[in-house]
């Protein structure tokens, strides 16, 4: 029986460590994110059965003049973006923004310099007008100092369904770390894929072509090269799995044969049997009644929301309950 390392290196280590000695083994999605994990999720977002980014594509272009005027009130205000990205969606409604001639000032947050660096000189060529402020960080970091940045009326953008990778207890620390950051003022504009046909959900999952499935087994590239491992990924399969009750769709590794894998940096060797799995991500598909709940919980109100012409996604604009 091992021991327990009692030092980690880093958050990773720790995390990889617990996560392969648990029953049932799992490991944390966001570690899917260095540069490679970044990269296919590009290509992911570019997939015809990833519906989720033209569903949000297309709220924004056929709402962008309800949702600006929304945002918009007297003395101007601060749009702050949680993980910024490429800022693909979010263009459109800078545009309308600037083309309304509104006071406002864009602060996108992520955690990846390069990707704000790169967000910064598109906008300068594509809508110069808009006054840009990147700011490096986790969202959870920088949302503790969200009020120290601005002192303006804000709205916060949280795009593409992430709150969707937290299961609910977490997503409602999430969304009460954002209420906490804001007054009766500000509002918080956020994307919530929705429960739809459990095919849909499973094909965008799922893809023919791979990409999920090397989206997935990132994490076992990312242990081979960090941690010295010697997963071998044609040993273990993507399994995608949705249930329609819960809304929960739930991404798997699951080993083919019995086998043994070495960890050198942890000084670990973890025993997988046959047809075992490691749970990887959870993707939570939402309704009204359950954002709702998570709203409510967080201290925050509904104040009206948009869809698609599918009703497959929903950005919902919400107001701190006073
Ligand atoms: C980032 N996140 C909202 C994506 C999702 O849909 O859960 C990550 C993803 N996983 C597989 N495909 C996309």
């Amino acid at each position: 029986m091992k021991t327990t390392p009692t030092t980690f290196q880093s958050a990773f280590e720790e995390d990889v460590y617990k996560g392969l000695n648990s029953f049932p083994k799992y490991l944390l999605s966001k570690y899917i994110y260095d540069e490679k994990g970044d990269k296919i999720f590009q290509q992911i977002m570019a997939m015809p059965e990833y519906y989720l980014t033209n569903c949000e594509l297309n709220i924004l272009e056929s709402h962008k003049a309800a949702i600006a005027e929304i945002i918009n009130k007297e003395g101007g205000f601060d749009l702050i973006e949680l993980g910024a990205g490429d800022g693909k969606k979010t263009k459109v409604l800078l545009k309308e923004l600037v083309d309304k001639e509104y006071d406002f000032n864009y602060l996108p947050i992520d955690i990846s310099q390069n990707v704000l660096e790169e967000l910064k000189s598109s906008l300068k060529n594509e809508i110069p007008e808009v006054n840009v402020k990147i700011q490096q960080g986790t969202y959870f970091k920088t949302l503790e100092n969200l009020t120290d940045y601005t002192n303006r009326r804000k709205v916060i953008l949280v795009l593409g369904s992430n709150i969707g990778n937290l299961l609910h207890e977490n997503a409602i620390e999430f969304l009460r770390n954002i209420q906490e950051a804001m007054t009766a003022e500000d509002m918080l504009f956020m994307g919530f894929d929705q429960k739809k046909d459990p095919q849909k959900i499973l094909d965008a999952y799922n893809d023919a072509a791979g990409i999920t499935e090397a989206f997935n087994k990132n994490l076992l590239t990312r242990i081979n090269k960090e941690l010295d491992a010697d997963f071998n990924l044609d040993n273990f399969i993507h399994w995608e799995a949705y249930d329609p009750e819960s809304g929960t769709a739930k991404s798997y590794l699951v080993s083919k044969a019995n086998q043994k894998v070495a960890i050198n940096k942890l000084d670990l060797e973890v025993s997988f049997d046959a047809w075992e799995s490691i749970h990887t991500e959870i993707s939570q598909k939402y309704d009204d009644a359950v954002v709702e709940w998570l709203a409510e919980e967080a201290g925050l109100e509904i104040q009206t929301s948009f869809q698609d012409k599918n009703d497959y996604y929903k950005n919902y604009i919400f107001r701190k309950k006073i």
